[in-house]
């Protein structure tokens, strides 16, 4: 299928100043009327035609400047359509079409969700509601009326801000008129028809202007929406203070629907929902949920300004916006909560997500240089790593220069469709530097691998670090060339101080840059034999290798100043004890030993200090870190028996101290979400785990104990999901008991279904097949479908991966059975087989199958077609 090139990019034709919609919601046959102010682009094609896409589209009438064009002078399908001779100076079409939004099942274009209607555009969605120049480029002023029955919609939102509203004389409808000042892209626009409860408050401006916030949820869930408000109006708060950026219109909404594709959508001044990352209260969210709404309502409200101010020239540029906004959300977070926690949630993350993908089939630079289909590139890669880019330039250049190299972009690229050059352009200016070596991140896939040795030399007292960099070969991109990597480090001696760390080379913020293949850089004034503690912070998305002894990392993990890498140090021992564990390598015994020593002495020590980040240390590195560790012939059975070995290991010599935290931080007083509270429940959490993973009939009954007596959902939730590691009839009852109590709270089961679809047993997909037939389960819904099959397919690593094909088999037909309903659900779902080439040959052999399975298929949609082709090359 069709190919879209970076490098054939050319401006549009024509150009939209003006668009009037006029929409009129029917269950069925949604009616809209576009009256498009259209001219010539002076730097388009002077003959070209005008085409107009289209996806799905009716076309009920069509007049050019009052006039109803004639059959021959247009061409009109579902695709696009084509009026081969448009006028050469400035006129207006007017287009009117007819839509089913009960029949979109792909949550993309207009649709409804709970009896509402409600729209998603990016990337491709506003050419299913009319005929349009659906790209970022083209951006219009827009003057929105939405008509409805009252019954059916009293709720009526659109973009901008509030003009009008009346009754349709004569009728039971009425209608809304919302005008939009800021000239966007159509993939911005939305509108929202329905019932719908709102909680709400006035937030003033920077410079005095009221703002009316409101949060809109199905009625009767209004007391759930409080955390959200409260979070946009810190969010906002926050943007004026550290980027100085001030919201710009009368009126910011949010609408929280229960159908939607992806978390959430950037619309201006009106953004939508998944529900999930709206609606909290104590008993049905967890410390997880709260931090994750407050993070995505900040990245939405967050692209007002990088997104919807500034917005993208072509989906090359996803990055520009998305990991700008992904940076900024997570300062945000750093600053609301606690910094290193925070980092160190990133960088998991990432490892997760990312790194996997990078050394994937499935691998692309975070401004791709082509694509089949742009859906399939909204993923970590441009999200997660395009914000460690924005990060890593900051390191580079100091935070003064970052603000002012920010604000510059802001000010001249407002009200337009930009790229990353222009964005670098920004920082260039500010710094005089070039960052032409550096732009190199957006371009070259994979993640790159850094070596590290140190040599000291005591008569000298000199330590000398080498550096090796290379970066493996991705699709398309055979061949690598070095990266500027920024390296935050310092040298720590082996009693623990902080030792000085001179060298030209390395800046007043401790940073080194290293950006050849080979480099090496020598410490001077040295007066005892160093640790270096290297990537401070996590200063660069790289996998590193370090000659340091387990003794020297414990010594890190005891000392460092950093705390990144005193959680990364004692990852590190880890998973060297993992990785030797699971493929059956000698690990010296003592070595087990000393990290479990270590950790006791850390909790004994530290833990009440800071007990998020103590949660953080005793949390051994997950399955697929070792399995991308391991990287080749992975044996899951194996990594999970290692796994589940060395917590056993470290919770029996750490079983004292773990149950004094236990008890000691026993949860009393009212819920709160906040970080410090939030952190507490964690450790102690993680306590439980470990206890259990020491003594199983401990930790059933103290699970149960916790799963009975839990006033919140994060305590309740933990506790039964040490109680799905446990098989038996407690765990049974647990899951019937929390399946009864919920039963009508949708998102609540979702967990219910991911804990159950999670347990690494022979008998879970069995239980996956009974659970998709519950009444709570819909096939439609993608939050159902992730939290059962995207949850088993992407958390349960010895059950998809099951030596027999089953895992793949089932997940394959699913994504057979979603597709055609919801295509970038079922292309996501596919994404699972990404790690299939790492696996031992049995399973590959099985992956391969399921693989080859999907892609004979005759009628797959353009979305899943591209992942299994990209899988299987
Ligand atoms: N723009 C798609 C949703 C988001 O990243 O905010
Ligand atoms: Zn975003």
């Amino acid at each position: 299928s069709h190919i879209v090139r970076l490098k054939d990019y050319r401006p549009s034709d024509f150009l939209i100043d003006r668009v009037e919609l006029d929409v009129r919601l029917d269950p069925r046959a949604t009616r809209v009327t576009a009256t498009l102010s259209l001219r010539p682009n002076p730097k388009g094609r002077p003959d070209a035609p005008l085409v107009l896409d289209g996806d799905e589209l009716v076309l009920k009438g069509l007049s050019l400047d009052g006039r109803a064009l004639p059959a021959g002078e247009f061409e009109a399908g579902p695709q696009a359509l084509t009026i081969s001779q448009p006028p050469r100076q400035p006129f207006t079409l007017t287009v009117e079409t007819e839509i089913d939004p009960t029949a979109n099942t792909k949550l993309m274009g207009l649709y409804r969700s709970g009896g509402n209607y409600c729209t998603q555009c990016e990337a491709d969605g506003f050419r299913r509601i009319t005929y349009f120049l659906d790209r970022p480029d083209v951006l219009s002023v827009y003057t929105t009326r939405i008509e409805a029955d009252r019954d059916e919609a009293p709720v009526l939102l659109g973009n901008g801000n509030p003009v009008e509203r009346g009754a349709v004389a004569g009728t039971n409808r009425h209608y809304a008129v919302w005008h939009d000042p800021y000239p966007k892209p159509s993939y911005l626009f939305a509108l929202v028809g329905g019932r719908l409860g709102h909680v709400g408050k006035t937030f003033v401006t920077m410079s005095g202007r009221p703002v009316r916030l409101k949060v809109y949820v199905e009625p009767g869930k209004e007391d759930r929406a409080g955390y959200a408000l409260d979070a946009l109006e810190r969010s906002m708060r926050w943007d004026e203070k550290v980027f100085g950026r001030e919201y710009d219109l009368d009126e910011f909404n949010i609408v929280a629907v229960s159908d939607f594709n992806m978390g959430a959508m950037e619309n201006k001044g009106l953004n939508i929902f998944n529900d999930k990352y709206v609606l909290a209260s104590p008993e049905t969210a967890t410390d997880a949920d709260y931090a994750n709404i407050e993070a995505i309502i900040a990245h939405e409200y967050f692209h007002n300004w990088s997104g919807n101010r500034v917005t993208c020239r072509d989906w090359f540029q996803l990055c520009l916006k998305e990991g700008l906004t992904v940076f900024r959300d997570q300062e945000f977070s750093s600053d609301e909560r606690s910094r290193p926690v925070h980092r160190i949630a990133e960088v998991k993350t990432l490892r997760a997500r990312q790194f996997p993908e990078d050394a994937s089939p499935l691998a692309h630079p975070v401004r791709p240089q082509q694509y089949r289909e742009i859906n399939n590139f909204y993923t970590a890669t441009v999200y997660e790593k395009g914000a460690e880019i924005v990060r890593m330039l900051k390191t580079l250049i100091g935070d003064e220069d970052f603000r002012r190299g920010m604000d510059l972009y802001f000010e001249r690229c407002d009200g337009t469709a930009a790229t990353v050059e222009d964005f670098l352009d920004a920082f260039a200016t500010v710094t005089g530097r070039d960052l032409g070596h550096f732009a190199r991140w957006y371009a070259q896939a994979g993640t790159p691998r850094v070596t590290v040795g140190g040599t000291y030399d005591a008569a000298a007292q000199t330590y000398r670090l080498d550096f090796a960099q290379s970066t493996p070969p991705t699709p398309g991109q055979p061949q690598k060339e070095p990266m500027a990597i920024p390296v935050r480090l310092g040298l720590v001696a082996r009693d623990g101080t902080a030792l000085p760390a001179r060298s030209e080379r390395v800046s007043p913020q401790g940073v080194f840059l290293f950006d050849k293949a080979q480099d090496s850089l020598v410490f001077t004034g040295v007066t005892s034999p160093p640790v270096p503690s290297l990537f401070r912070d996590f200063s660069a998305p790289v996998r590193t290798s370090l000659d340091l002894t387990d003794e020297d990392l414990l010594v890190l993990l005891r000392h460092d100043t950093d705390a990144f890498n005193r959680w990364q140090a004692g990852q590190t021992v880890a998973m060297r004890l993992l990785v030797a564990l699971a493929t059956g390598a000698a690990a010296p015994d003592g070595n087990f030993d000393a990290l479990a020593q270590a950790l006791r002495d850390f909790v004994i020590r530290d833990a009440e200090r800071d007990p998020a980040f103590a949660a953080l240390v005793l949390t051994l590195p997950g399955e697929s870190d070792v399995a991308q560790e391991i990287g080749a012939d992975v044996d899951p059975d194996a990594i999970h028996r290692a796994r589940r070995e060395l917590r056993r290991i470290v919770a029996t010599v750490c079983r004292d101290a773990l149950a004094d935290i236990y008890d000691r931080f026993a949860e009393t007083g009212p819920y709160s979400p906040d970080a410090a509270s939030a952190g507490r429940r964690a450790l102690r959490n993680v306590c439980l785990d470990l206890l259990a993973a020491a003594d199983a009939g401990l930790g059933e009954r103290m699970a149960s104990a916790q799963f009975e007596a839990a006033s919140n959902m994060t305590d309740r939730l933990a506790a039964l999901g040490v109680l799905t590691t446990l098989p038996g009839a407690a765990r049974e009852d647990a899951l019937a008991a929390f399946g009864e109590r919920y039963a009508g709270e949708p998102l609540v089961l979702d967990k219910w279904f991911t804990l159950q679809a999670s347990i690494q047993e022979d008998g879970t997909l069995q239980r996956i097949r009974s659970l998709m037939e519950h009444p709570a389960f819909s096939i439609g819904n993608p939050n159902r479908v992730r939290s059962l099959v995207g949850s088993f397919a992407m958390l349960n690593p010895t059950q998809f991966n099951r030596p027999d094909g089953q895992g793949y088999d089932f997940v394959a037909d699913v994504v057979l059975r979603v597709d055609p309903l919801n295509p970038q659900v079922a292309a996501r779902l596919l994404t699972a087989f990404a790690t299939w080439r790492i696996m031992e040959e049995g399973r590959r052999n099985r992956a391969c199958e399921a693989l080859r399975r999907i892609a004979e298929n005759a009628s797959l949609s353009r979305d899943v077609a591209d992942i299994v082709h990209r899988s299987l090359e």
